[in-house]
C-alpha cells in the first residue's frame, strides 16, 4: 500500500527518461498511483509511449499546452476513460533558445516574453481550469515545477525567471480559488537537473558543479529526490499544504556563501 494507492494522476511534461516529469511519474507509480501521460509533439510520442507502458499506463495523449482545443480534447478523453482523477502534474516550460543566452536586457524580445509566459505559466491556469471539474470532491492536488530563477537573478535564465515568478504567483491564486473545492495547488522549486531541456544550455555543467559545491548537502538533486517530494505533496500526507513553493534543492537557496572542503571549519 503506497501513499498514492487508489489515486489517478495526469502527468504533463515527459519528454525523455531524464525528464523531471518522468522522475515524478516513477515515484507516483511506486506509491500506487494510476497514471496517464501527455506528449508535447508527435516526435515525442514514440518516446513517451514505452515509458508509459513500463509503469502500466494505457493513456498517452497529445497535448500542446498553447492550444485550447487540445487541452479540451485531453480532458474530454480523461472524462470518458477515467471520469474523475486526483492529481495533475505540470512540468512544462519553454522560452525561445536565443532568450536563454546573453544579457537579459538585450535578449528579451516581446515575442520571447510572450511565448515563455504562455507556455510556462498560463498553461498551468488553463490546465487547472480544465482539471478542476474532474477533481470535484476528491481531495485533488495540482503540482508544478519552478526554479530559483523566479526569485533570484541567475545568469542566462533571463525571461524564464520572469515566467517562473508568474508561475509561482499562479500557484498562490489557484490555491485560493480551488481550495474551497478541496483542491491543493503547490510547486516544487527544484535544483538544476540535466534534462533534455537543460542539455543544450551553455555552461550548464559548470552550474551543476557549482551547486554541488555550494549546497549544504554538497550534491545535485536526483529525479528520485524530486519524485519523492512530489509524491508526498500530492498524497493525503500533504493534506495541509497549499499555495506552497517547496524547495527541493539540497539547501542551495538557503546559503549566501560557502567554502570548498579544504578551507572549511
Ligand atoms: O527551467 C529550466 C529550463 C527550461 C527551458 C529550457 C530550454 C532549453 C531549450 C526553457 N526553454 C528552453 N528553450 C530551449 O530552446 N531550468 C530550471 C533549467 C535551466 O535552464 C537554464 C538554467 C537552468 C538551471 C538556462 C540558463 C541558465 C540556467
Amino acid at each position: 500500500m503506497g501513499i498514492l494507492s487508489g489515486k489517478r494522476a495526469l502527468i504533463v511534461g515527459v519528454a525523455t527518461d531524464r525528464s523531471i516529469a518522468w522522475g515524478i511519474a516513477q515515484a507516483m507509480h511506486a506509491q500506487g498511483a494510476e497514471l496517464a501521460f501527455t506528449y508535447g509533439h508527435e516526435k515525442l510520442k514514440d518516446r513517451v509511449e514505452p515509458l508509459a507502458a513500463s509503469v502500466g499506463s494505457q493513456i498517452v495523449l497529445p497535448l500542446d499546452v498553447t492550444v485550447d482545443a487540445q487541452i479540451d480534447a485531453v480532458f474530454a478523453e480523461l472524462t470518458s476513460r477515467w471520469g474523475h482523477f486526483d492529481i495533475l502534474v505540470h512540468a512544462v516550460a519553454f522560452a525561445p533558445r536565443e532568450a536563454l543566452a546573453g544579457d537579459f536586457v538585450e535578449s528579451t524580445s516581446r515575442e520571447a516574453f510572450r511565448i515563455a509566459h504562455d507556455v510556462s505559466s498560463y498553461s498551468l491556469t488553463a490546465l487547472s481550469r480544465a482539471a478542476a471539474p474532474l477533481m470535484a470532491g476528491r481531495a485533488g492536488a495540482i503540482l508544478t515545477l519552478s526554479y530559483l530563477g523566479a526569485v533570484r537573478s541567475i545568469p542566462a535564465y533571463n525571461v524564464m525567471g520572469l515566467a517562473k515568478a508568474s508561475l509561482e504567483a499562479n500557484v498562490r491564486f489557484l490555491a485560493a480559488d480551488l481550495g474551497p473545492k478541496g483542491i491543493r495547488v503547490n510547486a516544487i522549486s527544484a535544483g538544476p537537473v540535466k534534462t533534455l531541456a537543460a542539455a543544450g544550455i551553455a555552461g550548464f555543467r559548470k552550474m551543476l558543479a557549482q551547486v554541488a559545491q555550494t549546497a549544504p548537502l554538497r550534491r545535485n538533486v536526483s529525479l528520485e529526490d524530486i519524485g519523492n517530494a512530489a509524491a508526498f505533496l500530492c498524497s493525503d500526507m500533504g493534506g495541509g499544504i497549499t499555495g506552497e513553493i517547496l524547495y527541493v534543492d539540497n539547501g542551495f537557496s538557503h546559503v549566501g556563501m560557502s567554502f570548498p572542503p579544504a578551507t572549511e571549519g
